[in-house]
């Protein structure tokens, strides 16, 4: 990732971000930051950038002229995403930090003084972003509040790969509290379940504890949480059939947008998928469908069912579009907390350096796909003498899947190794593993059954618009 910050202040964001785990992946070359002094860019002999505003009022503005050619400056060609920091933009969050750390370059605009004339703005920013309801006296720490944030999603900056993808903001619970050594300090001691060692009470101790914490400080999230916890409720009902929709929430990835009975929309906006479920007919569907609102409609991609009466309603109210069914077939999950034998030995992550393999040997969504799935280490290559014979992993949706075994390395047991080798990986990461298996592959629906996976007993549609 490189970061681009256009200020009146460069040594402000250069001092800021050389220290800490900033500092350290800016030493890695993990990220790249360059702060460009707008004043270099001022055509007036005594560097002036600001003036007084038409219409009057109080207070300086940034022209035109010395941002435009510093932006100008930067950008290579295509238009750069550039964000300008101002109180009145889009509020930062977790999530938009997680958008913006995919993109490869960022260029930040910080403002000062009443901020920047308005033309300017017109034609270089993308985004205006704000960090929360406050004024300060420049753009300068948003921007680096924003820069840290994004960096430490950025893999490799964080040493514990996990801990950025776990931690706080995830089903909408705010982080338990910790305690470190000593055992007492100021006669107040570490609470005795902590010191247990036993580790389902602790966990549950925490859990508590982040209710109530959340509950206390921040009764918005809390109503999210609870709701969120009584659709998993009523999911479970069906645990088989919905076990998507329930690990998509409890991983902490996608919203439910509506729920009324037994009748449940949960969208994901990062892999743009929508899943549906109601328990029975028609009328339920067509309520189902009608309360989604426009811009999840507009946004959605790819769309699970279980009711083909959805997959109706869906088509009439994309009307324009075409939808597709893609596959039918059930869900595979694995409900057992133990992990599976792997017997076949040779298995490893994959490398960037081998995306040519997974690319060629199966038809991805999209042509970047097999590359962003390495980056996510989320997906594994059985070898032979140290050459590729097969992979297997999970998608961004979270289903494992795409197992592929090369002809003459098949009935050997490989596949099922490699398929059980992500299910302990997902068994480590807490979740319930599972996948979707199209009802024609008779071979993968056996193949699930012996390694003591359940299937659904409803049926799974994928869809998809063009
Ligand atoms: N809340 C924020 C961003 C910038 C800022 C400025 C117009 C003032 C707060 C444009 C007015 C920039 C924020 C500089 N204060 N101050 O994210």
């Amino acid at each position: 990732m490189k970061f681009k910050v256009l200020t009146l202040f460069p040594e402000m964001i250069m001092d800021g971000l050389k220290t800490s785990i900033t500092g350290r992946a800016l030493e890695n070359n993990l990220i790249e930051l360059e702060a460009v002094n707008i004043r270099e860019y001022s055509l007036d002999k005594h560097g002036k950038v600001d003036d007084y505003t038409y219409g009057g009022g109080a207070g300086m503005l940034m022209q035109a002229q010395p941002v435009y050619d510093a932006w100008q400056a930067q950008v290579s060609g295509r238009k750069t995403r550039t964000i300008y920091v101002t109180p009145q933009g889009r509020l930062f969050s977790q999530a938009y930090a997680a958008e913006l750390a995919q993109e490869e370059e960022l260029i930040f605009l910080c403002g000062h003084y009443e901020g920047i004339d308005q033309r300017v703005l017109d034609e270089v920013v993308t985004d205006y972003v704000s960090i929360g309801d406050y004024v300060l006296t420049g753009g300068e720490l948003p921007a680096m509040v924003m820069i840290d944030a994004i960096s430490r999603l950025i893999p490799g900056v964080l040493h514990n790969e996990e801990s950025a993808e776990t931690e706080s903001f995830h089903r909408n619970l705010l982080e338990y509290p910790q305690y470190s050594r000593p055992e007492v300090w100021h006669g107040q001691k570490v609470p005795d379940v902590l010191l247990s060692g036993d580790h389902r009470k602790i966990a549950a101790w925490r859990m508590e504890q982040s209710e109530k914490l959340t509950r206390e400080r921040r009764p918005d999230l809390y109503a999210k949480y609870e709701r969120q916890e009584a659709v998993i409720q009523v999911l479970l009902g069906e645990k088989r059939l919905h076990i998507h929709m329930i690990e998509n929430l409890r991983r902490g990835r996608g919203e439910v947008i509506c729920w009324k009975d037994r009748a449940v929309c949960v969208y994901d906006p990062d892999c743009r998928l929508g899943m549906f479920t109601v328990a029975s007919g028609r009328d339920a569907a067509s309520q189902l469908i009608e309360a989604i609102p426009q811009n999840i409609l507009d946004d959605m991609r790819f769309a699970v069912t279980t009711d083909i009466a959805i997959n109706r309603e869906l088509a009439d109210r994309l009307s324009g579009d075409t939808i597709r069914i893609t596959s039918e077939g059930r869900m595979a999950c694995y409900t057992q907390r133990t992990f599976l034998p792997v017997k076949y030995k040779d298995i490893r992550l994959l490398q960037e350096a081998d995306q040519e393999y997974p690319a060629s040997h199966w038809e991805w969504q999209d042509a970047d796909q097999p590359a962003e799935r390495i980056r996510a280490k989320a997906f594994y290559g059985a070898y032979a003498e140290d050459r590729l014979i097969g992979f297997c992993g999970w998608l961004s949706d979270g289903r494992i899947g795409y197992l592929y075994v090369e002809e003459e390395y098949r009935r050997q047991g490989i596949g099922t190794s490699l398929e059980a080798f992500c299910i302990n990986r997902q068994l480590e990461m807490g979740f319930v593993p599972y996948g979707f298996i199209p009802k024609e592959n008779e071979v993968a629906l056996k193949m699930q059954i012996n390694m003591g996976l359940y299937l659904s007993e409803g049926c799974i549609w994928w869809l998809e618009r063009s």
